[in-house]
């Protein structure tokens, strides 16, 4: 016999001999047990359910405080979350000495612009908006607000918002990104 199969067989006989089937049984018996046991345990389960139901006033008001937060940036020009922001790439001119839709003093919009459709939560409808870079001026760098609601690939470069649109302009130098309503989308 291999010497493989003579060591395997000593080694299950010695095994055998020195454990008993009841006492096999007993120990199997008590993992069973153990394991139905299990959960009944105590568990603490309060994160769960306050998750499902946020039952706390506590809770209940940090929900609420930040839907009015997200729906007072929605209308804030100098937040990126402004509802006419949602295809810009750039500086928020509204943070640089313009406003939302007009440049700040001393550099000129870009002719040639990329447009977006964003939806107005206050009246619920959709508007055409133009984004265009104001140019003659070095970056602003304050409020980079980068949104890509509906943007297309560069094969679409009117719908493109990572172009410098300050291209076309006697002085190409980006300075920040506007936002005008062209008017209303038609379904
Ligand atoms: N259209 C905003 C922009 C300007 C410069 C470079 C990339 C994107």
């Amino acid at each position: 016999m291999h010497a493989l199969d003579r060591l395997v067989e000593k080694s299950t006989r010695a095994l055998a001999q020195r454990t008993s089937r009841r006492g096999f049984l007993g120990v199997l018996g008590q993992a069973l047990t153990g394991s139905l046991l299990l959960p009944l345990l105590p568990i603490d389960r309060v994160n769960r359910a306050e998750a499902a139901s946020p039952a706390s006033p506590a809770a209940s008001n940090a929900a609420a405080a930040a839907a009015a937060g997200g729906s007072q940036a929605r209308n804030d020009p100098q937040a990126c979350e402004y509802w006419k922001y949602c295809a810009i790439d750039g500086f928020l001119c509204s943070c640089c000495g313009g406003s939302s839709h007009s440049c700040p003093p001393g550099t000129a919009a870009s002719p040639i612009t990329w447009i977006g459709t964003c939806h107005n939560p206050a009246d619920g409808r959709d508007y055409i908006v133009s984004y265009n870079d104001c140019c003659g001026k070095t970056s602003c760098g304050n409020c980079m607000c980068n949104r890509n609601e509906h943007e297309k690939p560069m094969y679409r470069l009117s719908r493109n918002n990572d172009v410098n649109w300050c291209m076309a302009n006697s002085d190409a130098n980006y300075h920040c990104s506007v936002s005008v309503i062209l008017g209303l989308a038609e379904q």
